[in-house]
């Protein structure tokens, strides 16, 4: 197999400012003449999209076990990659991932605590040895994230959980971005237009390399 493409993926908690700044490393990337195609995590195939909806779903008296949540995820992520994301990438085109693997590191792993060795062996039954290209992680404090994701509607499951869960998966996503050497940390405590310029400095910084 033949990968000519590029796969960059955006990455952080609720409310981070995700949405926008896909949009606008779309743009950047299309500039620069390439295809862009957009995933999300879980999702981007008919039957990821289905786990999407499983998985976001309050099931009230029955209890989401965090085996199956993890489970969910990676059947979702086998899905989408297979079927989009290295055919995608096999035809030269750029492939930009609203969430991949690291969100599973991070929810998962810090936020629900399950063991490493569990998700990593999960990780290499799906994966192998594929990996991003370039990773944004877009860092919000929790507190402030899931006020901004609040004033745009309900919450769904995983955002109901408590201000300690979202601390866990910060945490451990800063340690995930400093030991990856192709992810760049976007400080989104700050305006809009700040995050802007630092999300397309980025981008730029990528494509120039
Ligand atoms: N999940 C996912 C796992 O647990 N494991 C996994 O392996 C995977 C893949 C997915 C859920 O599943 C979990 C994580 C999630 O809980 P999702 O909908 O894809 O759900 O992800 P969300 O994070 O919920 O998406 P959001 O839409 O909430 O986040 P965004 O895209 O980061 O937020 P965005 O851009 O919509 O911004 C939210 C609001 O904040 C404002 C925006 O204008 C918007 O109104 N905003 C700012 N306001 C002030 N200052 C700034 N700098 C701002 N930036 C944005």
């Amino acid at each position: 197999m033949h990968i000519s493409g590029k796969f960059i993926v955006i990455e952080g908690l609720e409310g981070a400012g995700k949405s926008s700044a896909v949009a606008i490393l779309t743009q950047s990337i299309q500039a620069a003449g390439h295809i862009v195609i957009n995933t999300r995590e879980p999702g981007g195939t008919a039957m990821a999209e289905a786990i999407r909806d499983v998985v976001k779903h309050d099931w009230h008296d029955e209890k989401v076990t965090v085996e199956a949540e993890l489970l969910l995820m990676y059947a979702a992520r086998a899905q989408l990659v297979q079927n989009v994301i290295l055919p995608n990438l096999e035809k030269g085109h750029w492939v930009l991932g609203d969430r991949h693997d690291m969100s599973s590191q991070a929810y998962q792993g810090g936020g629900r605590q399950i063991d490493q060795s569990m998700i990593e062996n999960l990780r290499a039954i799906t994966l192998k040895d594929f990996r991003p290209d370039f990773t944004l992680y877009m860092d919000v404090e929790p507190k402030e994230g899931l006020k901004r994701a609040k004033g745009r509607g309900e919450l769904d499951r995983i955002e109901q959980e408590d201000v300690s869960f979202f601390e866990r998966t910060r945490e451990r996503y800063l340690l995930l971005a400093q030991q990856d050497k192709n992810c760049v940390v976007i400080n989104t405590m700050q305006s809009i237009k700040a995050v802007h310029n630092d999300v397309e400095l980025a981008i730029n910084q990528f494509l120039e390399s």
